[in-house]
């Protein structure tokens, strides 16, 4: 009998001991400084992409300046374009108790295993700036902006210059990156049927990479003859292809061309007559985001999914608009 009790209290001690180490509470329960969170409160993982753009060297700095301003303790990373560095960043986020981690992810597949751990580590996740393919009960929210309404709007651009029709190129963003897939996609689904995209390549929104594929292209088909247009994915790309395309004689305004992001470049490309539109994506994320991750420290309901609002920029009021950038 007394055996049988000593066995029942063991088992009920092993279980309390468990409970206090088990790491932190469910995701669905808030901090322990609950309601009362303050950004002071708040250690903020955010394992960044890499660096390949000036969008992403924006979306860098609005969550630094941020977490200075606000006081936060900002745990930042850059995984240099390569998902296996941003998993193993996360990982090490988890390992470190930190109370939210926004996550941007390069790709959109592959997220399951780790965002599993995180959840049942209890650390909520905001999925920023483009999207995953994992089941939205793996995640807390997504902020960031409507990559396919970017394709529309593109494809509104090129059904306004080209009526009758026109073969095109397309330059695209990182494979399997939410960006590129949703652009992509809107683009497709709103072109006009006269319009043929002939060829699509990859430079991984970066310069140094969509500068060759343009000079492939250029050997390909002949400017004006074989293609009048390009749908660039993101401003630095476009940067790249001008250096191509100057340097294979090309004159602004020769091609019509639309790009993604309206980055400062992107608004210098408009005020020299290469791009004839700029469709804005918006990388000033931190201070949302932390307003966000506040609320779930402090058990607070939040949206699930928030788009950015944006719009589309044009080279009439370029020169105007762009010393006001911000980015
Ligand atoms: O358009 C591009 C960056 O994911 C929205 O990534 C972002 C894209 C942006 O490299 O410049």
């Amino acid at each position: 009998m007394f055996r049988f009790k000593k066995h029942i209290l063991l088992i009920v001690v092993t279980a309390m001991l468990l409970a206090a180490c088990g790491g932190k509470a469910p995701a669905s329960e808030k901090a322990s400084c609950a309601p009362n969170c303050q950004y002071t409160d708040m250690t903020f993982c955010y394992p960044q992409l890499g660096a390949e753009s000036d969008w992403r060297t924006a979306n860098t700095a609005s969550f630094k300046e941020t977490a200075g301003e606000r006081g936060v303790r900002l745990i930042f990373s850059d995984a240099q374009q390569k998902q296996e560095n941003q998993i193993s960043a996360l990982r090490s986020c988890i390992q470190q108790e930190v109370d939210v981690i926004g996550l941007p992810p390069v790709v959109e597949d592959g997220w399951e295993a780790v965002l599993t751990e995180a959840k049942n580590a209890g650390i909520p996740v905001i999925i920023v700036d483009r999207s995953v393919s994992a089941s939205k009960d793996l995640y807390a929210s997504h902020i960031g902006s409507d990559m396919k309404l970017e394709g529309e709007r593109a494809a509104a651009e090129f059904n306004k210059q080209f009526p009758n029709g026109a073969k095109v190129l397309e330059l695209s963003g990182t494979t399997g990156s939410g960006a590129a897939v949703g652009r992509a996609e809107g683009f497709r689904a709103k072109l006009n049927a006269k319009i043929e995209i002939i060829d699509s390549q990859t430079g991984n929104f970066t310069r140094a990479e969509a500068l060759p594929v343009m000079q492939a292209f250029l050997q390909k088909y002949k400017p004006g003859v074989d293609f009048q247009g390009i749908f660039i994915h993101n401003d630095d790309m476009g940067i790249g292809a001008i250096e191509a395309l100057k340097a294979a004689g090309v004159k602004p305004g020769d091609l019509f061309i639309v790009s993604v992001d309206g980055t400062r470049g992107g608004f210098q490309a408009m005020v020299d007559g290469w791009f004839q539109a700029d469709v804005e994506c918006n990388p000033l994320l931190g201070p949302q985001v932390y307003e966000m991750a506040l609320k779930l420290m402090n058990g607070q309901t939040i949206e699930r999914e928030v788009l950015t609002d944006e719009t589309v920029y044009y080279p009439a009021n370029a020169a105007e608009l762009l010393p006001t950038r911000k980015y």
